[in-house]
């Protein structure tokens, strides 16, 4: 039986692919001409088959291939780790020049921590692809999640991501506050290594 991309997951991949080699493009790019290296790491993933289906269900939509690829966002997924916090607006500068694809919608948790402290840029891009899409048009438009963050903010979201899913946490409000109180701090630091960058640079 097809899963929840109904056969659409190879051109999934081939998508994420194309756009980690654009943002590599302006990278190496970068890096060459001015010997600047303008993020620390990128990773992507695909939303597994079963994990879209719970989203799907979670968000009152019907699991299948149209709510997949159409009205969830985030089956690709893409993460871009920056040494500092001003990396990040550089590379939102950039993705919103790459060809084939433009930005439908921008979260700045940066500016505007959610209430438990997570930080991170997200971005939703459309992108063309040469493969028809589950519309029929040509070339296909399909959506990518874009996540950029510091290394700081990447640790914390990875450390409340697993502490998340301990089910049986003793003061969970506790732990809740000690969380928010340790995403503070590394903001506090990610501001204070822009600084100490900016005066050696000076
Ligand atoms: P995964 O496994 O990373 O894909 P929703 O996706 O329904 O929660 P929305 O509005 O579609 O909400 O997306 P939003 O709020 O922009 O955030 C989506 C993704 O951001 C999440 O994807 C996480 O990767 C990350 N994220 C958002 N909030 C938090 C948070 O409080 N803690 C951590 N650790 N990550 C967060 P998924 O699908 O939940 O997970």
């Amino acid at each position: 039986m097809a899963d929840i991309y109904g056969g659409y997951a190879p051109i999934l991949h081939n998508i994420a692919v194309e756009l980690q080699n654009k943002i590599n493009g302006y990278a190496d790019a970068c890096m060459k001409e001015r010997g600047e290296k303008l993020f620390e790491h990128l990773s992507w993933r695909l939303k597994t088959p079963e994990s879209m289906e719970d989203k799907c269900r979670r968000d009152g939509l019907e699991p299948c291939p149209r709510s997949a690829l159409k009205k969830v966002h985030d089956s690709i997924g893409i993460r871009i780790v920056c040494l500092f916090i001003d990396d990040i607006y550089r590379n939102i500068e950039e993705i919103k020049k790459l060809p084939g694809c433009h930005v439908v919608l921008e979260k700045d948790f940066i500016s505007a921590a959610k209430p438990n402290g997570y930080r991170s840029y997200h971005m939703i891009l459309e992108a063309e692809s040469p493969a028809k899409d589950i519309d029929g048009n040509t070339p296909g438009l399909y959506f990518a999640e874009l996540q950029l963050r510091t290394i700081a903010m990447d640790t914390w979201a990875a450390l409340e991501h697993e502490l998340k899913y301990k089910k049986d946490i003793k003061h969970p409000e506790l732990i809740s506050e000690e969380l928010k109180r340790c995403a503070g701090e590394l903001a506090a630091c990610d501001v204070s290594l822009q600084t100490i960058r900016e005066l050696i640079r000076q």
